[in-house]
């Protein structure tokens, strides 16, 4: 069975882990979201791809669900002691081997899709790991400071300011120009079904969905599409995204999400059991619904989520 994923960081990342445990004879293919990348020290970062790698590679600092583990912060000190910044974005030794591959292929003229291929190399996270787009995209989000509206990275919004002030919009910028990244198209139109993990449905798979292309390619896909809510009982399960929910005006539950989607786009949606009550109005959309528990608690939690997502795929097919 092919199976595209659309993943943002944690979220997506643990979902895949579950994923791979309960299909383990599947063909995954993960179109990974770039809007969170960011440019540091002269480097190329990117989140939510090395969250992914990382997490199915075995290298993941398990608590915090992104950077290494086992992970020290000398040259992040030694920059600190030039008084070079930022100092709020964690970069650790190990990763910054990462970010200096990633570089000098880039620098080389390898796209950010060949450079992937190759970092994954040597992490085998036994996922096909596709950028959404090898054009650069940067999502950065809209804020009133000190009375004047200014447009911060979605880096600076997420761990600098902690989310703590409301986004007015977020915005990626350089998605209306950019393609999708080699494979992705082909990878959407070989599918036998397409999830969408309980990554964040604005600054992940909103983004995602935001390269011109994607979001016809997987409409038009003709196999189920089926999601798992990010949301439960009307808090996000981590991070922050009811913020940036609210900055394009959806509510933070498991309902409003699945609409904000829409039936043109998916086919099934997993709330968790305690939003059981929201499966009428989801159904009454036209998009199939099941509440099951969708807390990722560990592997198997994890796999029993995807599971039920395979199964209520295989529902809608029928
Ligand atoms: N998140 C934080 O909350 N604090 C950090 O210092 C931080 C550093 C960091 C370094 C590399 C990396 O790949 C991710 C990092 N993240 C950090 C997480 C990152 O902000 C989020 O994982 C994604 O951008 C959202 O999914």
């Amino acid at each position: 069975m092919r199976i595209v994923v659309l993943a943002g960081g944690i979220g997506g990342a643990r979902f895949l882990r579950g994923l791979k445990q309960a299909a383990p004879d599947a063909d995954v293919t993960v179109i990974g979201n770039t809007g969170d990348d960011i440019h540091l020290f002269g480097l190329k970062v990117c989140p939510d791809l090395d969250t992914v790698m990382y997490t199915l590679g075995g290298g993941i600092n398990e608590e915090q669900g992104w950077g290494r583990t086992d992970e020290t912060f000398q040259v992040k000190a030694e920059l600190a002691a030039y008084g070079v910044g930022p100092g709020w974005f964690g970069l650790g030794d190990r990763d910054f081997a990462t970010h200096i591959v990633r570089t000098q292929m880039l620098g080389a003229g390898y796209p950010l899709s060949a450079v992937t291929e190759a970092l994954c190399a040597r992490w085998q996270p036994g996922v096909r790991l596709l950028p959404m787009s090898d054009d650069r995209i940067e999502t950065h989000v809209a804020v009133d400071v000190d009375g004047e509206r200014k447009a911060v990275h979605f880096q600076e919004y997420w761990v600098r300011m902690r989310a703590s002030v409301d986004a007015k919009a977020v915005v990626p910028v350089g998605a209306d120009q950019a393609k999708p990244a080699p494979g992705v198209l082909e990878a959407v139109a070989a599918a036998d079904v397409i999830l969408f993990p309980p990554s964040n449905p604005v600054v992940s798979i909103g983004t995602i969905l935001a390269v011109p292309g994607i979001r016809e390619a997987i409409a038009e896909a003709g196999v189920p599409v089926v999601g798992l809510s990010p949301i439960v009982g009307d808090a996000p399960v981590r991070g922050m995204a009811d913020k940036v929910l609210a900055a394009i005006g959806v509510e933070a539950t498991a309902a409003a999400v699945a609409l904000h989607y829409g039936s043109g786009l998916l086919d099934g949606w997993l709330v968790d059991t305690v939003d059981a009550g929201a499966v009428p109005e989801i159904e009454g959309a036209g998009i199939r619904s099941r509440a099951v528990p969708l807390m990722m608690t560990d592997v198997d939690a994890a796999a029993e989520m995807a599971r039920e997502a395979l199964k209520l795929a295989e529902e809608v097919r029928a």
